[in-house]
């Protein structure tokens, strides 16, 4: 069995310590030693109370995340909530760290709550496709009121104890020893009470509100506009209307098990469950030993102050790094230092922030022009525009301007990080880092390792990541690394699909309504359709057939976003797309101009060709080895958690490695043979995907060729032919 119970007695107070680590959960040794200490304080006379704390840095997790889809062994954890729940001493949970999901609904079942500063709650269920299965969307409820239960539980978000503390969730912060405190508390209330509350007999929130049908429908607006496509919110507002309308708690318990089945049984519970455990797989570097040194970064330097440089240097100043931003022109600083500003008064003016914070972080972000300015850095990162010869420049510069042992990273999107490293006198120190626009929300950091990149400065970037609250996922010294290379077959399809007769507002509906947050054309527009053209005209390349029209409509002046029309028109200071019927007869000569015979094209048609020319150069990259770890499965996760925090795909299909294993290889395998009969150039299919589909394979189940050597090699054409 996983996990146990500590017990242990103190001045008559049974003291019951989860301990499963790293966070404590309920895992069934754990549930099956909450039940058998709760059964030996209820039978010693000499107790007269229970406090429940948890081990180490966290209260308790949640269920175990591990066991779902798995057949459960021991008690569950109803029959564990019961014995809380049936105690006639007064059980109090001590709070030492995170309470969540599970965690916080078995404190939801003690009659009291105390909390040190560092605990946090909350119901982050939904972020793994489920609903608070044990009780967390009746008596949350009963706590704090329906509407606040499900503004907690449909974002999933955690609260510090603070908080919780103002909102009634927790009875008590304790400014000393958690439990030293818990214990007094027992003592306390074991002394004074007679009975002892139980959240499930408060009724009064919920009785208030019904008949209040606003706590609903804007509960469904709120999940609408931020769980769009998941299943699970929706389970969850009917778990809470059943709380407002069953005057028997047990019924609502009973409706709330119904429905969390439903969450269970939906394939979208595994998707998200692959992509929690896919993200902290990403962290860890099979070749880079765990106790691997990491250096210290206190202080960071950004080369650049465009929208990249901008957006990094906010990561930095957000968790409190001092971070100097050096540009060579005047103008792009201020141009660059007042965007960052206009970002911080939008989440003040959001009440993402207070002024007060805005002024504290903001002031930790200064600039020059000079890089003798951040010569004590610990680390640069370098974030101006894609050219090789110019990062080659400033990497020799910065060699020489900033002291040895920091390190050099490059935000590159694709160009190659060993030619960066072997201009300097310290290429274990060069590394990859490449941030995703907006950098200040987009969550992927892919970390791109070359070949004398050293542990240590790996190690180093990974746990900065971490802190700097991103996913980083790390990918081998190759062009386009993880997402980019997989994303030049999905524009490619989108283009060459309005070659053949779809338009874009149709290719992007179609793909937003699979779930991508945004379609092609509307982050091409986002992008600028200018950054390739004007690459191709520096380097006098004829326009590829896939970029014909992108470059047809930049020669009318139309670049996207930046100046009001692309593949789509924009009003002053609005991102909104409108359609753009006057392209419509580009489009038409462009095709004819190309011997395309313009059709009708369906919606799914759209979304296969798309999505699936992701599968398969995802599949290609699994060959190789680009994602530098050795298990498949692992693999398989860090390119679905690269589309998921970098591309916008959408969390509950998992990722398109995910989708195409659940789709069915042999599916995906038959649709690939088709599109290949009309355009064999392109369909090449990843010799893995026919040999997994033979044997109804998943994408993972194949053992790593432990001699996997990745293709390599920087031609630069292949960079700029598609964007
Ligand atoms: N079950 C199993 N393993 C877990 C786990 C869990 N609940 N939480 C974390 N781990 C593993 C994780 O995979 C990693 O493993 C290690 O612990 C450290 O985690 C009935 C249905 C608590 C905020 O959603 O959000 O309760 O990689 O790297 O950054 O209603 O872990 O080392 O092998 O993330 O310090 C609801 C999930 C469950 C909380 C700590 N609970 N956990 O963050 O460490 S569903 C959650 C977290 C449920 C009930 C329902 C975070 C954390 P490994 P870590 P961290």
């Amino acid at each position: 069995m996983k996990g146990k119970i500590n017990y242990s007695v103190t001045d008559g107070i049974a003291i019951l310590e989860v301990d499963n680590p790293p966070v404590n959960p309920l895992s069934d040794g754990v549930r099956h030693g909450l039940i058998e200490s709760m059964e030996k304080a209820e039978s010693d006379d000499s107790v007269v109370g229970i406090v429940l704390t948890g081990k180490g840095r966290s209260f308790i997790a949640g269920a175990d995340i591990s066991e779902f889809g798995q057949q459960i062994e021991g008690p569950s954890i109803h029959d564990a909530f019961e014995k809380i729940e049936k105690s006639t001493k007064p059980v109090i949970a001590a709070i030492n760290g995170s309470a969540l999901g599970g965690g916080l609904e078995t404190a939801l079942c003690c009659h009291y709550r105390v909390s040190s500063k560092q605990g946090f709650i909350g119901l982050p269920e939904v972020n793994l496709g489920l609903l608070p299965g044990a009780g967390g969307t009746q008596r949350l409820p009963r706590l704090v009121g329906p509407a606040e239960a499900l503004k907690i539980m449909l974002s999933g978000r955690h609260i510090p104890a603070v908080k919780a503390l103002d909102m009634g969730v927790i009875d008590s912060l304790s400014e000393g020893d958690i439990v030293e405190d818990a214990v007094a508390f027992a003592k306390d209330v074991a002394e004074k009470n007679e009975t002892h509350p139980l959240v499930r007999n408060l009724n009064e929130k919920v009785l208030a509100a019904r008949g209040d049908e606003n706590i609903i429908s804007e509960a469904r607006a709120l999940a609408a506009k931020t769980r769009k496509g998941q299943f699970a919110p929706g389970k969850i507002i009917q778990c809470v209307e059943e709380a407002i309308n069953l005057d028997d708690f047990d019924e609502g318990m009973k409706k709330e098990a119904e429905y969390f089945i439903e969450c269970l049984l939906n394939p979208q519970r595994e998707a998200m469950i692959h992509i929690f455990f896919g993200e902290r797989a990403a962290s860890k570097i099979n070749d880079v030993p765990k106790e691997t040194p990491k250096m210290d970064i206190n202080k960071a330097g950004i080369i650049g102050s465009g929208t990249m440089g901008g957006g990094i240097a906010m990561c930095f100043a957000n968790i409190g790094i001092p971070v100097h931003i050096v540009d060579q022109d005047e103008e792009n600083l201020k141009k660059g230092l007042a965007a960052i500003e206009r970002n911080y008064k939008f989440m003040v003016d959001r009440g993402r922030m207070s002024a007060e914070q805005m002024e504290k972080t903001f002031g930790l972000i200064s600039s020059g022009l000079s890089y003798e300015e951040i010569s004590d850095v610990d680390i640069v990162i370098e974030a101006v525009y894609e050219n090789l010869d110019l990062k080659l420049e400033i990497f020799k510069k910065l060699d020489e301007a900033v002291k040895d042992d920091a390190i050099l990273a490059s935000n590159t999107s694709g160009l190659d990080v060993d030619a960066l490293a072997d201009c300097t006198k310290r290429p274990g120190k060069v590394v990859g880092t490449h941030f995703f626009s907006p950098a200040n929300v987009m969550r992927l950091l892919e970390v791109v390792r070359g070949e004398k990149t050293s542990n240590e400065t790996l190690a180093t970037i990974m746990s900065l990541g971490k802190v700097l609250k991103k996913a980083p996922v790390v990918s081998l010294n190759a062009p386009g690394f993880i997402g980019n290379r997989m994303l030049f077959g999905y524009t490619t399809q989108a283009n060459k699909l309005l070659l053949e007769g779809a338009l874009p507002h149709q290719v992007d509906s179609a793909l937003e309504n699979f779930g991508m947050s945004m379609g092609p054309f509307r982050m091409l527009d986002l992008v600028g359709l200018d950054l390739g053209w004007r690459a191709r005209k520096l380097s006098g390349t004829e326009s590829p057939i896939t970029a014909k029209i992108n470059d047809a409509l930049c020669d009318l002046d139309r670049y996207g976003q930046k100046n009001g029309k692309g593949f789509y028109n924009y009003v002053e200071g609005s991102r909104a797309p409108h359609p753009a019927p006057e392209n419509e007869a580009i489009y038409e000569q462009v095709s004819k101009d190309n011997g395309f015979e313009r059709r009708e094209i369906s919606d799914q048609e759209i979304i296969d060709r798309c999505i699936l020319a992701l599968v398969n150069e995802g599949a290609k990259i699994l060959e190789e080895g680009v994602a530098q770890r050795s298990g498949d499965m692992d693999v398989v996760g860090d390119m679905d958690v690269v589309y998921i925090n970098g591309y916008g795909f959408p969390i509950w299909r998992g990722g398109p490695m995910q989708y195409a294993n659940m789709e069915g290889l042999d599916v995906i395998s038959a649709k690939i043979d088709e599109f290949a009969k009309n355009d064999p150039e392109f369909w090449q299919k990843a010799d893995l995907i026919g040999s997994l589909s033979e044997v109804k394979g998943r994408f993972g189940d194949a053992p790593a060729p432990e001699d996997r050597k990745p293709v390599s090699g920087f031609n630069k054409s292949s960079v700029a032919g598609n964007l």
